[in-house]
């Protein structure tokens, strides 16, 4: 690991999903404005009502530029349903809760994205046009959908996962146009120049997985003089939000899931953060651990984990 961090430094984020979209708030108000960029996981992308939708961008979005519904993590605070009302009047499908605010940034997104700019610049405008002083970048910008293997057959990622509320019994998964999608130069150029890499407490199969299929992505970040650092998103062998435990057991995973995680990501990792409640775990794992109260309520939370992890990402570089 090449030279010490300054406090400038480019800091890259793996994140998808509202933990993720947590984590990386804290990171945010830890770090100078601008130093933080976040990799956003693009395989929940789906088609709906003519439109496309990326709940992770937007979850990672709404939550950097504090206007995330501090209740369910994903959406606009102070939202209205009318459209949504008098779509379901219709005869519309409403199992996917699109509000007003949200819609009119998914109307303005298809909106760029039909005039033939790429999601990279469409959500770069987004960001902005929210004050978010982090960037954000999806993970490519061809369509990938994540396909969910399950007991029941498979399923596009959010009939899994809102429609059916994670019911069926997981069995693998699929990124569908992930071998033909291509790293961005933003993304490249970022994890090239990268002080620190963190793999944000998102679910490493539904959230993570996906941006690491992206061809010659994992490559990057194995390659990285960065310190690379996994935050777990298991407290107390459960997950904090989310099906992750409950996929861990159906895919025989019943004990020690922060060691699992970790073999999960392999040779990727140069550190990992767990949770206070599994601190019984450490003593299994076979690389630097930080062992910490990750659970994030209110932003001093997230703050200090954010500074917490960050801090020994620069201890792994120190030595
Ligand atoms: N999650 C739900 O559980 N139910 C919803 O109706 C829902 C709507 C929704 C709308 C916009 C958006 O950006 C996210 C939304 N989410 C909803 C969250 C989303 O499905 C998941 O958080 C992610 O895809 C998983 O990371």
């Amino acid at each position: 690991m090449a030279s010490k961090l300054a406090n400038s430094s480019p800091v890259a984020a793996l994140a998808g999903g509202v933990g993720g979209a947590k984590f990386a708030t804290g990171l945010q108000e830890t770090l100078p404005p601008g130093a933080l960029t976040v990799i956003v996981n693009t395989g929940d992308d789906f088609e709906h009502w003519g439109l496309t939708i990326c709940p992770d961008i937007d979850t990672v979005l709404y939550g950097l530029a504090g206007v995330n519904n501090p209740q369910t993590g994903w959406g606009r605070d102070r939202e209205t349903w009318d459209v949504l009302a008098e779509i379901e009047r219709l005869g519309g499908e409403a199992w996917f809760r699109l509000g007003d605010k949200d819609l009119a940034l998914h109307l303005l997104r298809n909106q760029w994205l039909k005039a033939g700019a790429n999601l990279t610049l469409v959500t770069d405008r987004l960001r902005r046009k929210l004050d978010v002083p982090s960037r954000v970048l999806p993970m490519c910008n061809e369509p990938v959908r994540t396909l969910v293997h399950t007991d029941e057959g498979d399923l596009p990622f959010q009939d899994y996962f809102v429609r059916r509320r994670c019911e069926p019994a997981f069995r693998g998964l699929t990124f569908v146009g992930a071998a033909k999608a291509t790293l961005t130069p933003e993304v490249a150029e970022l994890l090239r120049a990268a002080a620190q890499i963190i793999i944000c407490p998102s679910n490493p199969y539904l959230s993570v997985d996906p941006i690491l299929s992206v061809p010659g992505l994992r490559q990057l970040v194995r390659d990285s003089d960065a310190p690379v650092v996994a935050v777990s998103p298991i407290v107390g062998g459960r997950a904090v939000k989310g099906p992750v435990a409950k996929m861990m057991r159906e895919m025989g995973h019943l004990n020690h899931l922060p060691l699992t995680i970790v073999e999960h990501y392999g040779d990727l990792l140069d550190g990992f953060v767990l949770d206070r409640q599994d601190r019984a775990e450490e003593s299994r794992l076979t690389l630097p651990a930080l062992t910490t109260d990750t659970i994030m309520t209110g932003l001093s939370s997230k703050q200090r984990l954010a500074a917490e992890v960050l801090q020994f990402g620069r201890s792994l570089i120190d030595g």
